[in-house]
């Protein structure tokens, strides 16, 4: 009988980590992956309930080498996948050092465990579209080739990640991919995040349980496509026959206005009754405008995205409205 493939998901409780150990149970992998210490343990697997009975969990945390070499000597994975980090972009200039240890030296720790103890290992790096800033190339798309000047703590650790990513590959020969993804959401994106804060907000407003939404700054634009789909880009990405870089987007682009605006219309409501704009939530720096350009991977991989910008807020408003009601 052949031996199954053995994953690791670093970051398994995370919005990614739960659809990609849910598609990979489904590819019939041994799934393993690591919690990170938390004093209230309640609700920290609450995204993975769906499978959590067919799912190995470890505690580990990036930041400990000792116990990711620990859990690899004692897991063998076939594959790596390197989901976890402190993720909020605005939380990451509040706690730059964290998120910095987490992201530049969680990737550092587990590439120098791979180099170390099983150069077979293939890792995936979850490398993403905030390392460009306000970088965009003449007809408005961001893509592999253009040049990355990153605007937050979090943009500039992730980029070290990507780097030290490509520098191990030449270097070693290790099998090591970045994939660089353009906004993802989900009914499991967490709640701090635009896309889910609106749909919430407004499934709450809807159902008279609150009557205010306060946001930051409504004219950014983003390229947001659905978590679900993602998640089989990455899988591609690590079993390609060559480790290599890939732009994952769906090439469409929105403001924070037009989700506001779709969510609310979806619901039949008028947001300029409930929208307020609150300063607390602009960024030291914003990063601006994101459209991927994603021809790479949907020509050398056959990757595409199924959900749209509107099938994916209907997914959101459908699951929140269900939970409420
Ligand atoms: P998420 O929901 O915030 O999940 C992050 C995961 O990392 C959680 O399981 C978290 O555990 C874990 N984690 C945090 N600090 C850790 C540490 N020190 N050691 C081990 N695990 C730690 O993020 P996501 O949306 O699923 O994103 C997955 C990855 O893709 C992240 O690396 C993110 O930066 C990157 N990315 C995301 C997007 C996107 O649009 N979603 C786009 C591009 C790249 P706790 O929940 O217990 O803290
Ligand atoms: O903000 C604006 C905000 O926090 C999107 C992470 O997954 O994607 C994500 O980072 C936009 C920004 O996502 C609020 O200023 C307005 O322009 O949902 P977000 P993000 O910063 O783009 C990238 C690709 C990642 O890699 C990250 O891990 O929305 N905005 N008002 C607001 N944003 C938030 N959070 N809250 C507001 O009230």
């Amino acid at each position: 009988m052949k031996n199954k493939k053995r994953a690791l998901i670093t970051g398994i409780n995370g919005q990614d980590g739960s659809y990609l150990a849910e598609y990979l149970l489904s590819k019939d992998y041994e799934v393993f992956g690591t919690l990170k210490r938390n004093s209230v343990v309640e609700n920290q697997t609450s995204r993975l309930n769906n499978i959590f009975e067919n799912v190995n969990l470890e505690y580990a945390d990036l930041t400990d080498m000792s116990s990711l070499t620990r859990l690899i000597k004692q897991v063998k994975p076939t594959e790596i996948y390197n989901l976890g980090a402190q993720s909020h972009v605005k939380i990451s200039f509040d706690q730059p050092i964290y998120t910095t240890n987490t992201i530049v030296f969680g990737t550092l720790n587990l590439l120098e465990s791979i180099r170390l103890f099983d150069t077979n290992i293939r890792l995936y790096q979850a490398s993403s579209s905030e390392m460009f800033g306000n970088s965009i190339d003449g007809d408005g798309f961001q893509r592999e080739s253009t040049p990355m000047y990153p605007v937050s703590p979090y943009g500039c650790a992730k980029l070290f990640g990507y780097n030290i990513i490509r520098n191990y590959r030449h270097s070693y020969k290790l099998f090591l991919s970045n994939g660089i993804l353009f906004n993802h959401e989900s009914p499991r994106r967490g709640l701090n995040f635009v896309t889910n804060k609106v749909v919430n907000e407004a499934v709450k407003i809807k159902l008279n349980l609150s009557n205010v939404l306060e946001l930051g700054n409504l004219q950014a634009t983003r390229d947001w496509g659905h978590a679900k789909d993602y998640v089989e880009a990455m899988h591609l990405i690590l079993n390609h026959d060559k480790p290599d870089d890939f732009v994952c987007a769906t090439g469409v682009s929105h403001s924070v206005q037009d989700l506001v605006d779709y969510t609310f219309n979806k619901l039949d409501m008028d947001p300029k009754s409930y929208i307020k704009i609150n300063k607390k939530y602009l960024r030291p720096e914003e990063l601006s405008h994101l459209k991927g350009d994603s021809t790479k991977i949907r020509s050398e991989l056959g990757w595409k995205p199924n959900y749209t910008f509107e099938t994916m807020l209907d997914d959101m408003i459908e699951a929140r409205l269900k939970l409420y009601k």
